[in-house]
């Protein structure tokens, strides 16, 4: 059945592109099953929509949020929702921390206002982490906040209040699932085989029950698949992004879930992305001069504000944390290459965020509402970088994001062949001088008061003749 849906969508794309919209890039080389089903950007109203929002939040919130990165007095430096590993906590004994989940403070209806504020168009939500305490009341595991002092289903709360924002909900999900006794990292003995067989059952329950309790989920978020039990599964992992795809039409499914026939991840062995978007760029983001090739298919990159803290961690100072601007600079620099950006919050143990992550949403909120229109719907504009900032385009509309003020008071702008610069204004219509250096290249003025903040300038684009954009050719 799977065989056979991979070649007729191969079928399709082969011949007018009707399916997917555009040719093939390339014909495959090496004979794959569960290789990747199209080789262009989908082009659906839904996979528009997820590109389209641009700006997202990220959610980690589980049982490690109750210990806060310390376990028996000692306070761990890595990763707080990693902390199970770290201590070397058995997993009974972690598990009892659901105990003491009941996050008093928790108010569905404040999250999502407080990130619809912030100018994000979608969250998503850790549905379940490592450890496998389930978000949901999964009637497949007895490890879920069903059974716990709160008892609500947390992740039913959430999905109506961030819908209720217009916000959309996409699901992280994590693979690997501490919790569970089939749980294997590798596929050594029959034995093993057999266990893996009945986890990959039980995790399609999962799936299948999260799809159909909250059907206007609009994305998972595979986690947890690196292993070498997942990569000798390839099958399953093509598998569930069908019968996600089947049971909910139009639903996004991320590169990290996949592998291919030879256990090759997000890319397949013939160099095709598998899933519908790119989710390797975690805490990192591709060069804006060397990895445009990046603005040829669609991409998400996560972030955190500390250095490496996904969970609620108790003690910021152990690492580096972000200022509103880093944060700005690194969305604009994916909006900028044709990449979402996802930028992550860890919620305390007792419902509430703390202070440093509400100030962080508060200050994105307050430049999104005025600066937003760079981002939302945009795209990568197609021309060369420069030291001031980056460039977004919506359409015939290209933004200039200056974060850096250059001494001369002048932004160079560098256009392709056949293109000219003929004005550019603040976003209230204040004009800018555009003056002309030298062919295809021009300078624009600084406003004549700073903003004394990231600001963005509308550019106008005049095409002459033939355009040609040299930068696009480039890539291929
Ligand atoms: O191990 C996880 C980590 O805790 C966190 O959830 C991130 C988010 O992208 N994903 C994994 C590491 O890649």
């Amino acid at each position: 059945m799977r065989k056979a849906f991979s070649s007729l969508l191969l079928a399709c794309a082969l011949t007018a592109g009707t399916a997917w919209g555009q040719a093939p890039a390339a014909k495959p080389d090496v004979p794959l099953k569960y290789g990747a089903t199209r080789f262009e950007k989908r082009q659906d109203d839904a996979m528009r929509k997820f590109r389209d929002n641009r700006l997202g939040a990220f959610i980690h919130w589980g049982l490690y949020a109750i210990p806060g990165g310390e376990w028996d007095g000692k306070v761990y430096r890595g990763a707080a929702e990693w902390l199970k590993s770290w201590a070397k906590v058995p997993s009974a004994e972690w598990l009892e921390l659901m105990k003491q989940w009941n996050p008093t403070r928790f108010d569905a209806r404040a999250w999502a206002k407080m990130m619809k504020n912030m100018g994000a168009r979608y969250v998503k939500i850790t549905t379940k982490h490592h450890e496998g305490f389930c978000l949901w009341p999964s009637k497949y595991s007895p490890y879920t906040v069903a059974h716990t002092p709160y008892g609500k289903d947390i992740l039913g709360e959430l999905v109506k209040a961030f819908n209720d924002e217009g916000l959309d909900v996409h699901f992280y999900f994590s693979v690997m699932d501490w919790s569970h006794p089939d749980w294997r990292y590798d596929i050594k003995t029959p034995e093993d085989s057999v266990a893996f067989r009945r986890f990959l059952a039980f995790t399609d329950n999962q799936l299948r029950e999260l799809a159909t309790r909250y059907p206007t989920v609009k994305d998972f978020w595979f986690d947890g698949t690196w292993d070498a039990s997942i990569k000798k599964n390839a099958w399953w992992t093509a598998h569930a992004e069908t019968m996600l795809k089947e049971l909910l039409p139009g639903v996004t499914v991320n590169s990290r879930l996949r592998a291919d026939d030879y256990g090759k991840r997000h890319f397949d062995s013939n160099g095709h992305l598998m899933g519908d978007y790119e989710s390797g760029y975690e805490r990192k983001l591709p060069d804006p001069v060397r990895d445009l090739r990046v603005t040829q298919w669609d991409w998400e990159a996560c972030m955190t504000l500390p250095e490496n803290q996904w969970g609620y961690h108790k003690d910021w100072s152990l690492s580096y944390v972000k200022t509103p601007v880093e944060v700005l600079d690194r969305i604009v620099h994916a909006v900028s290459m044709g990449g979402n950006m996802v930028v992550n919050f860890g919620p305390q143990a007792d419902g509430d965020f703390r202070p440093e992550e509400k100030e962080m949403a508060e200050a994105l909120g307050r430049w999104t509402a005025r600066y937003g229109t760079c981002l939302y719907g945009c795209d990568y504009a197609g021309l060369p970088k420069q030291d001031w900032g980056y460039y977004t385009r919506r359409g015939d509309d290209v933004f200039m994001v200056v974060f850096n003020r250059p001494y001369s008071g002048w932004l160079t702008v560098k256009t392709n062949k056949g293109q000219r610069a003929t004005a550019a204004a603040l976003l209230d219509g204040t004009p800018l001088r555009v003056v002309e250096t030298t062919s295809n290249e021009y300078n624009v003025a600084m406003p004549s008061a700073d903003p004394g903040e990231p600001f963005v300038i509308r550019l106008t684009l005049t095409t002459t003749g033939k355009a040609n954009n040299q930068y696009r050719e480039a890539l291929t």
